[in-house]
């Protein structure tokens, strides 16, 4: 099973971004996009590469999904200059809704590494930073929609993978608890790479789907090549609903891989990169209907977004290739 891509995408590519006088003009990319619903409003966080190699967030929002419109404004962070660490870049935003507000989970570069950082709002307007998540090198941080045995989880990447060349990765998801959102505590290890296939070097995707057969956890995988390439694609693994670091099934094959040129040539080539997600159908529990569309959105070749989408049903049946 491969995602059916939208035959419109990319969906949004640099010429769509308006310029911000004075902080952004004619950027370089957008990409790497959190997604969410906001009433009847597809909006994505996405972001935006300037020429100086900075990196800003701004908001899209589309009645239909696949025709999106950039707001003329840069995401400020309230709060984020309180901060001690020096940050570089804010980057992959990964929103889940969460007992009715917006958490975003962010990617945070520092002078020690990436950190993961929390902060919420409640229509993407205003945005206010409430603080790091973590102390070690990490990425790919993302929030389950509701609490689960009285405790909020957290899917993250810890980013100890040294390949010969490039910054840190990781080969493993794991699992961290809270119980009030600030201070975070293993919780087991979830997913591991898998060395020689499709998904060597692993991270979170967008925020886990909650079915009646368990959470629907779509992630990206490396193929490293011996670290002379690298190819990011999506898979998904259904986790337990109850104890979501058993995993249950996990796809043998990728669901989307770059084939596309605009996946394939770009910033960095062959690269997609899952990181939101928005299920169309779900019941009064959060359940998604097993008919329900999902749209996946996704970053190409870290240079401009595409969507594509399936079924839970194709998703769950995916994972059982
Ligand atoms: C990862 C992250 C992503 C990026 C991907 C491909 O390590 O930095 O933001 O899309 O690499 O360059």
């Amino acid at each position: 099973m491969q995602l059916r891509r939208y035959p419109g995408n990319p969906i949004l590519s640099r010429g769509d971004i308006p310029d911000v006088p004075g902080r952004l003009m004619d950027p370089s990319s957008v990409f790497n996009p959190g997604a969410v619903k906001i009433g009847d409003v597809y909006t994505l966080l996405v972001r935006v590469q300037s020429r100086g190699r900075e990196t800003f967030l701004m908001v899209a929002e589309s009645r239909d999904g696949r025709v999106f419109r950039v707001r003329p404004e840069i995401v400020q962070l309230e709060g984020l200059d309180h901060l001690r660490e020096n940050i570089y870049h804010v980057y992959d935003p990964r929103v889940t809704r969460l007992e009715g507000i917006l958490y975003i989970v962010l990617a945070m570069d520092t002078d020690d590494g990436c950190r993961l950082g929390l902060a919420r709002s409640v229509d993407l307007s205003r945005v206010e930073f409430l603080g790091l998540m973590s102390t070690d090198d990490e990425r790919n941080g993302v929030l389950f929609p509701e609490q689960v045995g009285g405790r909020y989880l957290l899917l993250r990447r810890p980013n100890r993978a040294r390949p010969e060349r490039g910054v840190a990765s990781g080969d493993r998801i794991e699992l961290a608890e809270s119980t009030d959102l600030e201070r975070w505590h293993p919780a087991g290890d979830v997913l591991t790479g898998r060395p020689h296939y499709w998904d060597e070097l692993i991270g979170s995707g967008p925020p886990p789907i909650k079915t009646a057969a368990g959470w629907l956890h779509i992630y990206h995988g490396i193929a490293t090549h011996f670290h002379e390439a690298n190819i990011y694609q999506a898979g998904v693994a259904l986790l337990d609903l109850n104890d979501p670091a058993r995993v249950l099934a996990r796809s043998r094959n990728n669901i989307l891989e770059p084939r596309e040129a605009y996946e394939l040539v770009g910033q960095v080539p062959n690269v997609v990169f899952p990181s939101g997600a928005i299920v169309e159908r779900s019941d009064e529990h959060g359940v998604a209907a097993p008919d329900s569309r999902v749209l996946l959105y996704y970053g190409a070749a870290d240079t401009c977004i595409g969507v594509a989408e399936a079924t839970v049903g194709e998703l769950l049946a995916a994972c059982r290739d």
